[in-house]
């Protein structure tokens, strides 16, 4: 899908602002998708609507949830063809023009789009989105369908309570916050009727040159032809054909940290398209990871994306400040956990040669045996997972930025080993065939009994997470260390490349300690630096990826003060003691060929 923009072929505007707004209840009604809102609350969208309020019924709602808002297309454009694209509503949508339902979408962080033609628009036109923030056992992420808060009581003598007298909320299986909303950018974009509907682009590295070929996908017949620009904007080849071999001679690499990104404009009819893209190649080979056919080396986080105010919600300014951080400590790259980002994100990573990992919304998987109802929805949740990894991918195949996919994060691939390899062998196998570039693919794993885990050796990458230290021999570093030895030693034997994806203590900022003990700013990095003493005897452990980038927020619970506090920045991007360790220890670190 591609992203939308302004040319001069293509009109594009933006719905965001202040839109009107109410609850609802667990069922959809249509009187509030008909007919505007009586009294409606005020809200900006995008962000989540969690805490835009300052009430309780704002942070804890369970159900749907109604926006409205009114917009006129000008007359001069209506002979277009005119769409409407949602970055994001998370989780499940229903979209109604005039009264008219036009669309409705599954899942809370991919774009969505769809045309509205004449048969429903008007002069003045109401747009009512009605959104659903419920997640269960069908759902990606994963809700708990036991009605038990994710660290709640589970003795037998609060059953009842648990399963009765509680109103219906949402459990997460997954540690943070279920911020919801329309999370993303809302806007209308105008195309010729005959149209460029998506563009694969692939490069290869040829000595100095570069080979490129580019496909489109069309709506309708015509004549189409392909020219590239370089940075500045200079046509450097011109009038090709679609999949035509393209060379560009003494090609520029995008590399970590030195991006360059090139643009093939493609023209069909009378439309046309400027698509980015970078020269460069990602491999596995052995145990390592190449960039452009050298050893790379990942220094970075997961990360979330969650602030103050908005929530989930997209903040642009935010997202410059966290890859200006990013730089500041000589970092080069992070996994989108636990969901597909903004493109917004990505399209500055593509600018900026931040490496990304790119996950999709699986978190909170296993794979228990069950019938009846559950049954249907453990089969609609594999099938929304097969969906997600199509469309995250359609989304973003030419973003130099990726270089890897995740499946999912943290499924139960050692209880039921087999069962786990059964359903990821299909969906590692699908996001090669989906990806013009075949990237490798992954699943980030985190198994006590790891040894059972058939998944992680399958997968091109090992990506393990790790809290030993933490919730395995909390407070012990020594024993800790061990304990990742003896893992390092097991992964060792399966001749592929292995990273760690998060490791991490929860640090108050402000705690310190001359004895480092839990919760300091100093325990975060004696933990951090035993972890690494090990990690580094091992040249098949190619990244480092710390949990979290900064503080965020979760479900409420004994585990968490105010949010998960696992942070290397303070959820308002203050450092930690953490922060300067890590910016130390990274600019000692090349992004390539770290283990000769
Ligand atoms: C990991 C999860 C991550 C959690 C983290 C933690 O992947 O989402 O936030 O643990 O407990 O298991 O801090």
């Amino acid at each position: 899908m591609l992203y939308p923009q302004m040319n001069e072929k293509r009109f594009l505007t933006s719905l965001d602002g202040i839109w009107n707004f109410c609850f609802g209840s667990e069922i959809l009604e249509e009187k509030y998708v008909m007919k505007p809102l009586e009294n409606p609350e005020k809200l900006y969208v995008p962000a989540s609507y969690n805490d835009q309020k300052a009430d309780i019924r704002f942070r804890d709602h369970y159900g749907y949830a109604y926006y409205q808002t009114y917009f006129s297309i000008p007359n001069g454009l209506r002979k277009n063809r005119i769409v409407l694209r949602f970055g994001a509503v998370t989780h499940n949508c229903v979209v109604y023009l005039n009264g008219n339902k036009i669309g409705e979408h599954t899942g809370g962080f991919l774009p969505f789009e769809m045309e509205l033609d004449e048969s429903v628009l008007e002069e003045k036109n109401l747009l009512s989105v009605a959104v659903d923030n419920r997640v269960d056992f069908s759902t990606l992420p994963v809700g708990n369908e036991s009605k038990r808060a994710m660290f709640g009581d589970s003795l037998p003598n609060f059953d009842s309570v648990n399963r009765t007298n509680i109103k219906n909320k949402n459990y997460p299986n997954f540690d943070f916050f279920n911020y919801c909303g329309i999370n993303r950018s809302v806007k209308l974009y105008t195309t010729a009727k005959d149209y460029i509907n998506d563009i694969y682009i692939d490069t290869k590295i040829d000595g100095a040159n570069a080979v490129v070929k580019v496909e489109a996908e069309f709506i309708g017949a015509g004549k189409a032809a392909v020219s590239i620009l370089d940075d500045k904007g200079n046509e450097i080849v011109s009038d090709k054909n679609i999949n035509e071999e393209i060379v560009i001679e003494n090609a520029k690499l995008w590399q970590p940290g030195k991006a360059y990104l090139y643009t093939a404009k493609i023209t069909f009819n009378e439309d046309c398209y400027y698509q980015k893209f970078g020269v460069r190649e990602v491999a596995v080979k052995d145990n390592q990871f190449l960039i452009n056919g050298k050893p790379f080396y990942f220094k970075g986080f997961g990360k979330h994306e969650d602030s103050e105010i908005r929530g989930r919600g997209i903040d642009e300014a935010l997202n410059v400040k966290d890859i200006s951080l990013m730089k500041w400590m000589c970092a080069n790259s992070f996994r989108t956990s636990h969901y597909p980002y903004s493109e917004e994100m990505l399209n500055l990573c593509d600018e900026e040669g931040i490496v990304v990992i790119a996950e999709t919304p699986a978190v909170g998987l296993n794979f228990p045996n069950v019938e009846g109802e559950l049954l249907e929805k453990y089969n609609k949740r594999t099938a929304h997972h097969r969906q997600v990894i199509q469309d995250m991918i359609a989304r973003d195949k030419n973003r130099p930025s990726i270089v890897m996919w995740s499946l999912a994060n943290e499924p139960d691939t050692a209880g039921t080993p087999h069962k786990a390899l059964d359903y990821f062998e299909p969906l590692y196998h699908l996001a090669h065939q989906c990806d013009p570039q075949s990237r490798p693919v992954t699943v980030v794993v985190c198994n006590n009994d790891y040894i059972k885990d058939k998944v992680a050796p399958f997968v091109d990458v090992i990506c393990v997470n790790r809290y030993y230290g933490w919730y395995i021999f909390a407070g012990d570093l020594d024993a800790a260390s061990q304990a990742m030895d003896i893992e390092m030693q097991y992964f060792s034997q399966f001749n592929k490349p292995l990273m760690i994806t998060e490791y991490g203590a929860d640090t108050v900022a402000g705690v310190h300690n001359a004895v480092p003990n839990m919760f300091s700013e100093e325990f975060q990095v004696e933990y951090y630096d035993a972890m690494n003493t090990v990690l580094d005897k091992y040249k098949f452990v190619v990244g480092e990826q710390t949990w979290n980038f900064a503080d965020f927020q979760t479900i409420q619970g004994v585990m968490r003060v105010d949010g998960n506090k696992k942070g290397i920045f303070t959820r308002d991007r203050r450092p930690k003691l953490s922060a300067h360790y890590f910016k130390n220890r990274w600019t000692k670190i090349p992004d390539f060929d770290y283990k000769k």
